[in-house]
This record gives structure tokens, C-alpha cells and sequence, in this order.
């Protein structure tokens, strides 16, 4: 099924550079990207997009990661993109992701971890509307 899925290149990806190889990675497995900007979150905006996270012990300390620095939000375009794009990044933790995965090469630690993605339809749908407007996506 043609699906289209939301992406972060997260801080300390884009501060060292990767923000190109990462993309190489999508584009090299299918997906295409539909949508890009870089931006830095707000406190606000962040709190925001990881609300299902509240109350948890990690959700702080990923909000103030999530803003120290730019980051990269895309939409990704191509068949099965929801679970495609998670089999690319592999898992949160990077010491249990597989080998070749996005995560398993960059990552610094379960929470710098080079890259989000949409987890379902739902999230997609959610996380692609926080960010852009249907206007900004070239699906033609
Ligand atoms: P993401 O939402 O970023 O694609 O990652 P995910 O689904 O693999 O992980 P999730 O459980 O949704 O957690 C969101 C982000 O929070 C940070 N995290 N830190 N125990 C920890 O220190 C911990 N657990 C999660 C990570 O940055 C994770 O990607
Ligand atoms: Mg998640």
C-alpha cells in the first residue's frame, strides 16, 4: 500500500552532519521524500508532539534534547513507508538495533538517537499534520 510517514533527522544527527546519508538511507530503500524543512522546536512545540510521553521518566530530558538544536522533519513517500521507514531506522535502543540500520550506525544512546518515525497510520497522520499543511506535500 502507497503510504506516506512522518520523519525527524533529531539534533545530534544534524549537528554532525549526517543529515545527507541518513536521507541517502530512505532514498536507497524506496522512499521518497515528499516534504522538508529544518527548523528548531520550540519548548512548546515539543512538549506538544510527544504528549503520549508525558509523565514518563524520559519525557524531560527528550524535551530538552529535542530542542537543543535543529532538526530535519520530512514526509516519506512510498509502499508500506510506516514500517519501512522503522525497519531503516531500527530499534530505540541502539545496542539492540540490527546491524546496517540507521540507529545502529549513528546513534549515540537510546535517547540521541539520530531519527523519529511515525509508529501507524494514526501517528503518521498526527505527526505529518503538526508539521505541514497538505498544500506542502508534492505526492503528484
Ligand atoms: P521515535 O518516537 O523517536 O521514533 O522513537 P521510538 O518510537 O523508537 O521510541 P519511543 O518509545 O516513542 O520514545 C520516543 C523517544 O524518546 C527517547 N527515549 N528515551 N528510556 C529512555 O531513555 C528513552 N526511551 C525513549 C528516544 O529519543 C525515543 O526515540
Ligand atoms: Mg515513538
Amino acid at each position: 500500500m502507497l503510504e506516506t510517514t512522518f520523519s525527524i533527522i533529531k539534533p545530534d544527527a544534524v549537528s554532525r552532519n549526517l543529515t545527507g546519508q541518513i536521507i541517502s538511507r530512505f532514498e536507497a530503500q524506496g522512499l521518497k521524500v515528499v516534504a522538508s524543512k529544518m527548523l528548531q522546536l520550540t519548548q512548546a512545540q515539543a512538549e506538544g508532539f510527544y504528549a503520549e510521553h508525558k509523565g514518563r521518566d524520559f519525557y524531560e530530558p527528550l524535551v530538552a534534547y529535542m530542542i537543543s538544536g535543529p532538526i530535519v522533519v520530512q514526509v516519506l513517500a512510498g509502499e508500506n513507508a510506516i514500517a519501512l521507514n522503522r525497519q531503516i531506522m531500527g530499534a530505540t535502543n541502539p545496542e539492540k538495533a540490527d546491524m546496517g540500520t540507521i540507529r545502529k550506525d549513528f546513534a549515540l544512546n537510546m535517547r540521541e538517537n539520530s531519527v523519529h518515525g511515525s509508529d501507524s497510520p494514526a501517528s503518521a497522520a498526527r505527526e505529518i499534520s503538526y508539521f505541514f499543511s497538505q498544500t506542502e506535500l508534492c505526492l503528484r
